[in-house]
């Protein structure tokens, strides 16, 4: 009952105040738990998601197997119904709610449609509303699709086979090449889940920039309309820069948006050898380029490295307990009413008050 007892006293209520390894040992639970999260999401209740995802995440910091619902304690973040379905897990093996929620039409038909590039949990929830259950049935009723979400059907099956760290640097390299046609010395870093160690993810996240001010102007689209002219993309749009001090701190944040960096969503045609898409000779893989203006880069890299949990508790911890506005522009203190600049993820830890965790050890 007590071997994971010292090191969960030291178990910090912010994510990121703790160090989340990509590797766990209650996989099991989290998933059941990450299962329920994922059904809150689709049924539009945020704040039941979000208690289901925190009590995961705690327990992917734990530093051992959780045996029995006791050793749990008082485990900070850990709801009650979180800890029925925990107890469930570890005395059945499985929790008879979560199998049940895995069985259901309106959740597997859910995951179905979200799984569409371009698709959310809106399109998805009204989609099944309507009646619709298939990909099959989406094109058979004329469904309404943007372009974007015709592209994601059409490539549906390679978008859902994970994309291979390998992959993930190859594509990394060939836009690296096309960077350095047009603009020498700028760079391109890849983020997201496989700068957190993660073997496979499900896109490519590419952070661009160039060391001195006001290069980078210009040049995601001459990269994105070479690659194009190569015949490497199967499908792309993009967005300018909409990201201005004046707004004042909070707008990056607004609820609509992400960040407002000049960026390209794009689907690429990767050449594979090997499985899968071999038989054609080629895969295609999501790819987002986002550029970052070089003061703004290590808040954005910070924003692109995630998880999204451990960015979400960054901000949440940025708020609460220091009065500051963080997002992937810029770190804000209202108390002082000024920018905090920083030229590194480092600094931005030190500016929060926070240990520096490295990406590996934002798993959460
Ligand atoms: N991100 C975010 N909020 C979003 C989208 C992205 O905070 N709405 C940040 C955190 C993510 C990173 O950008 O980690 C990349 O987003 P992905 O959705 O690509 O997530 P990952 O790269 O972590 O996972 P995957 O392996 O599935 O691509
Ligand atoms: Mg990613």
């Amino acid at each position: 009952v007590t071997a994971l007892a010292p090191l969960r006293q030291q178990m910090a209520p912010y994510a990121c105040q703790r160090r989340t390894p990509l590797l766990h040992s209650n996989q099991l639970l989290t998933e059941a738990l990450e299962t329920l999260a994922e059904e809150a999401g689709f049924s539009g209740s945020e704040g039941r998601s979000l208690a289901f995802t925190r009590a995961a995440s705690v327990l992917k910091a734990l530093p051992g197997r959780l045996s029995t619902p006791e050793e749990l304690g008082p485990l900070p973040g850990i709801g009650e119904h979180s800890r029925r379905v925990i107890q469930d897990v570890l005395e059945d093996g499985v929790s008879v709610e979560v199998e049940r929620v895995k069985l259901s039409e309106r959740y597997r038909t859910m995951k179905l449609f979200t799984k569409i590039f371009g698709v959310g949990v809106r399109t998805a929830s009204r989609w099944y509303q309507e009646g619709l259950r298939t990909l099959v049935d989406l094109q058979e009723r004329n469904t309404k699709l943007t372009r974007q979400q015709q592209a994601g059907l059409r490539h549906y099956e390679d978008l859902n086979t994970p994309v291979e760290r390998g992959e993930a640097e190859s594509i990394g390299q060939m836009v690296q090449e096309a960077v350095q046609r047009f603009l020498p010395g700028a760079s391109v870093t890849l983020a997201g889940g496989f700068r957190r160690g993660k073997p496979r993810g499900h896109d490519v996240d590419l952070l661009l920039m160039h060391p001195e001010a006001g290069r980078e102007v210009g040049l995601l689209s001459r990269v994105v309309s070479w690659l194009d002219s190569q015949g490497l993309i199967l499908y792309q749009h993009s967005q300018e820069n909409s990201f201005t001090l004046h707004e004042g701190p909070e707008a990056p944040g607004s609820r609509d948006v992400l960040d407002r960096f000049e960026k390209c969503f794009s689907i690429f045609r990767l050449e594979v050898r090997g499985s899968p898409g071999a038989a054609r000779g080629w895969k295609a893989v999501r790819v987002d380029l986002v550029v970052a203006p070089v003061s703004q880069f290590p808040f954005a890299l910070l924003g692109w490295t995630g998880s999204r949990h451990f960015e979400r508790e960054l901000r949440r911890f940025a708020g609460h307990e220091r009065k500051m506005v963080l997002n992937s522009h810029t770190l804000y203190d209202t108390r002082r009413n000024l920018f905090l600049p920083a030229a590194s993820e480092e600094e931005i830890f030190q500016h929060l008050g926070l240990e520096y965790v490295p990406p590996a050890q934002r798993n959460a």
